[in-house]
């Protein structure tokens, strides 16, 4: 097991589309090990392989309180999404220190294998509706920032990239 290094917005990589993952194999289960790691000890709710600079469809998620209800999404697609939506502050792992309230549908179906590449369809509703919605963002390349206006979206730029340089 490994902790992995984050990408931090604005960096161009968080705009790669990810590609399928083709096997579930020892690679992909060590990855998955390491981004649920690595999503725990950042205190997330939610970790993309895109986040983590690997470019495939692969998504783990907890939203227990008890963090204890590991979830793995691999080539998650949308069957179904609610038209009733919901207004709710996101954050990022990849934008610390950032939330701002976004609209997402309140529910969604997918369908998705899990760790064992068993394919599942399932139903979620809420925080792990957005959380899943949030995630997939992130597999085509989108952060959520860019549901923010340009204004909004600058301003938070600025404050991470002099945040980045801080660092250095
Ligand atoms: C996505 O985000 C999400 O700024 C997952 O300092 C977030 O795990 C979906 C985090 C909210 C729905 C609602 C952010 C940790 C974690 C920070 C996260 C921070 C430390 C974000
Ligand atoms: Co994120």
């Amino acid at each position: 097991m490994a902790l992995l290094p984050i990408l931090s917005y604005p960096d161009p990589r968080l705009h790669t589309v990810a590609q399928a993952v083709q096997a579930v194999d020892d690679r992909i289960r060590a990855l998955i090990a390491d981004m649920l790691e690595t999503m725990y000890e950042s205190n997330g709710i939610g970790l993309a392989a895109t986040q983590v600079n690997i470019h495939e469809r692969l998504i783990v998620i907890d939203v227990s309180e008890e963090r204890n209800q590991p979830m793995v999404l691999i080539n998650p697609e949308v069957l179904w999404q609610s038209p009733e939506r919901v207004r709710g502050d996101e954050g990022c792992l990849s934008v610390p220190g950032i939330y701002d309230g976004i609209e997402r549908a309140r529910a969604v179906k997918i369908q998705a294998q899990d760790g064992e590449g068993q394919l599942r369809t399932i139903e979620a509703e809420d925080l792990l509706a957005v959380c899943i919605q949030h995630e997939m963002d992130h597999l085509m390349g989108k952060v959520f920032v860019e549901y923010l206006s340009p204004l909004k979206r600058n301003r938070i730029k600025t404050k991470m990239l002099k945040a980045q340089r801080a660092e250095r």
